[in-house]
C-alpha cells in the first residue's frame, strides 16, 4: 500500500517557500522523502520493532506518537509478543492518518491497530510499556517539550521504554557546520539538488527545531527517567532510549 512516489516538492524554483506542513502533497511522497532525508531511518524503524519485542508488557498500551504513515507502528505490530497489547498510532495530520489507515489495512499483521487523528497532547494516554516519538518532538514548540516528556514518563509503567529520535544540534560551531554539510552531502547523494536542499531547509526553518543531545538527556532526567542515552546516531540524527 505504501506508495513509491518520488519527492519532487522542492525541485522547481518556488516564488515563496512556505513553512513545511504535513499535507496531502507531503503524504504522497512521504516514504521516499523520509528515507532520502534521514540517515539511518530504515535501521531505526527496524530497531523500534526489536525494542518493542523486548519492552512490550502484557495488558499495556504501546504508542507511536506522530506516526505519519505508520512505519514504526507496523514495525511494532510485527514484533510484539506480549499478550493483550493495545497498539495506538497518533498523528495530528488528517492526510497522514487517512493514508496510514490504508497502509495498516493492507498489512497482514494480526495485532489490532488503533489510529487517532489529534494533537498528541490532547489524547488521554493509558498505562504504556512502549512509547515511540520517532522524529516528532522536533516539530513541537520547545516550551511544550518538558511538559510532554513529563506526561510520557507518568504514563509509562515501571520498566517501560520511551524511544526518542530527533534531528540534533551541536554547541560546537565547527562540528555543527560539519554535520550540516555532511547531511547535505547525504541528501545530494540521494538525488536531491542544491535547490531542493536549500528550499526544504528554508521551509523547515522555525518548524523543525533541533536541540542538543545534552538538552534531551537533561530533560529526560528531569522528567524522572533513571536511565537514558543514545542507542543510534548518524550525523545529526540520533535516537535515545529512556527507561522508567
Ligand atoms: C515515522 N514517526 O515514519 N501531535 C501529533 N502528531 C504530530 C504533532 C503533534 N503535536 N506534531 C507533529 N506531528 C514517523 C515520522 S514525521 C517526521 C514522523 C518527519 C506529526 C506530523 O503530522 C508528522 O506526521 C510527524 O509528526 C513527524 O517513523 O517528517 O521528519
Amino acid at each position: 500500500m505504501e506508495t513509491n512516489n518520488p519527492d519532487t516538492i522542492y525541485s522547481s524554483l518556488l516564488a515563496a517557500v512556505d513553512g513545511f506542513k504535513f499535507d496531502q502533497q507531503v503524504v504522497n511522497v512521504f516514504p521516499d522523502m523520509i528515507k532520502r532525508s534521514v540517515p539511518g531511518y530504515t535501521t531505526i524503524i527496524s530497531m523500534i520493532g526489536n525494542l518493542a519485542e523486548r519492552y512490550a508488557q502484557s495488558n499495556s498500551h504501546c504508542y507511536d506518537l506522530g506516526c505519519s504513515l505508520g512505519a514504526a507502528t507496523l514495525a511494532m505490530r510485527h514484533r510484539i509478543l506480549a499478550s493483550d497489547c493495545t497498539l495506538v498510532g497518533i498523528d495530528n495530520s488528517a492526510a497522514m492518518i487517512d493514508r496510514c489507515r490504508q497502509v495498516i489495512d493492507a498489512d497482514s499483521g494480526e495485532l489490532e491497530v488503533e489510529l487517532i487523528c489529534d494533537d498528541l497532547q490532547n489524547v488521554q494516554l493509558q498505562p504504556a510499556s512502549v512509547i515511540v516519538l520517532n522524529f516528532t518532538l522536533q516539530f513541537i514548540p520547545v516550551e511544550q517539550r518538558p511538559g510532554i516528556l513529563q506526561r510520557l514518563y507518568d504514563t509509562l509503567l515501571p520498566g517501560g521504554v520511551l524511544i526518542l529520535s530527533e534531528k540534533v544540534a551541536f554547541d560546537d560551531t565547527p562540528h555543527q557546520d560539519l554535520m550540516i554539510e555532511l547531511h547535505h552531502n547525504f541528501k545530494r547523494s540521494n538525488g536531491y539538488s542544491d535547490l531542493e536542499i536549500a528550499q526544504k531547509r528554508s521551509s523547515l526553518e522555525n518548524v523543525l527545531i533541533p536541540e542538543t543531545l545534552e538538552t534531551h538527556r537533561e530533560r529526560l532526567k528531569s522528567a524522572g527517567f533513571h536511565s537514558s542515552d543514545v542507542w543510534f546516531q548518524c550525523l545529526n540524527f540520533a535516537s535515545l532510549i529512556a527507561i522508567k
